[in-house]
């Protein structure tokens, strides 16, 4: 057998685990490589990650094709990806690649994200020096979404069509008196906005499953605000097919409880649900620095905090139709940037790409349901 130096590396970590821990959920498979989380989850859902294109090109096609089912672009799909240049031109290159990788390997892909107040190009909003108007900004947006999905189309199986519109209780954001957030796209285009968005998205590829996608999912005010647009556009004939729940989470923050309270109220919607940028801070509050290393009592409390997560995601899989983390490993997770530089470490895998004590008791729980 020819390993390759991470392929040793990872074969001898997971017989090191066997030879110490022993049991069922810690053997390594019979070719000496890790289990497949992604396999051992796709009897309730598919299992999948954020993903960058320099992962694929430079080395981890193989770990992402072992581990996951389903995969997104961390950032590689959004519009400062794909039209930094200007309207009507695009950059699909690195985006194609990515895609069409996940494809070749059986895996499925979300889109992520047509409609946000970040990462949209400066020119979106700009028209001869001056703010575009609304009838402009309609037509940019539409014409994007038109475009975007039309390419990926076939390709990609759900859209984050619209993310983060609404803000409830966050001091520095400034919303409308429904808690609307002042973006862009709210203020020049009007409340309309989100509408004439899954409309265009629904008109590019009728078969792709479109979504509302937002942080802090569980919080009541939220929870009444998605849940009223969700009924008014069916009351209307927009479609929209699902909330994705972005889970970033803390070790204490949302409980589990309120979770799985506002996944039974988003399904009495009749839409379906994706936790989509799943991660578990080991700091208390998500963005607090008082974590400064990954101590063993740390990361078992993490795998419990893990396990329980998932065991209300396969409890209510008739919901849950899909749960992705958002990055592979510890050394690419965003928290490590945001709100500052720091020592953060909330994924499945660690710094060095072996699995983590959470890996281990999510294929505990995958095989024991
Ligand atoms: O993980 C993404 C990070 O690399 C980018 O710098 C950041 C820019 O805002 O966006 C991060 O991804 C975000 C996602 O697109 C939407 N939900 C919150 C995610 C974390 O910030």
């Amino acid at each position: 057998m020819n390993l390759t130096r991470r392929e040793f590396a990872a074969a001898s970590a997971t017989l090191a685990l066997t030879a110490c821990a022993g049991g069922p959920s810690r053997r390594a498979e019979a070719d000496g490589k890790l289990p497949s989380l992604g396999r051992a989850l796709a009897p309730y859902f598919p299992f999948g990650a954020a993903i960058t294109p320099g992962q694929v090109a430079f080395g981890s096609a193989d770990f992402i094709k072992a581990q996951f089912s389903v995969v997104v672009a961390e950032n590689a799909m959004k519009p400062e990806a794909l039209a930094a240049r200007g309207e009507g031109q695009y950059s699909f290159t690195q985006a194609d690649e990515l895609v069409n990788f996940a494809r070749a390997s059986g895996l499925k892909v979300r889109g992520h994200t047509l409609v946000w107040h970040q990462q949209t190009p400066a020119w979106f909003f700009v028209e001869n020096g001056a703010p575009v108007t609304r009838a402009t900004l309609i037509t940019r947006m539409e014409r994007y979404i038109t475009d975007v999905v039309g390419h990926f189309k076939g390709r990609v199986y759900a859209w984050d069509v619209v993310n983060e519109a609404y803000s409830f209780g966050e001091a520095r954001t400034r919303t409308d008196s429904e808690g609307m957030r002042l973006s862009p796209f709210r203020e020049i285009i009007g409340e309309d906005y989100i509408e004439i968005a899954f409309r265009a998205a629904a008109r590019a590829d009728p078969d792709a499953l479109l979504f509302y996608n937002d942080y802090e999912t569980q919080n009541p005010r939220k929870i009444a605000a998605i849940s009223e647009m969700v009924t008014r556009f069916k009351a209307a004939g927009v479609k929209i097919d699902g909330i994705g729940h972005q889970a970033h989470c803390s070790m204490l923050h949302p409980s589990v409880n309120s979770f799985e309270r506002a996944v039974e109220q988003y399904a009495m919607l009749g839409i379906t649900q994706h936790v989509t940028e799943l991660d578990i801070a080991l700091n208390d509050d998500i963005s607090a620095n008082r974590v400064s290393e990954a101590s063993p009592a740390l990361l078992a409390r993490q795998a419990q905090r893990y396990a329980d997560f998932f065991k209300v995601f396969i409890k209510q899989r008739r919901h849950i139709t899909a749960v992705l983390v958002w990055g592979i490993d510890d050394a690419g997770s965003w928290l490590r940037h945001w709100p500052n530089e720091r020592f953060e470490a909330p994924l499945l895998f660690d710094e060095k790409r072996q699995p983590k004590p959470a890996f281990w008791a999510l294929m505990k729980l995958a095989e024991t349901g």
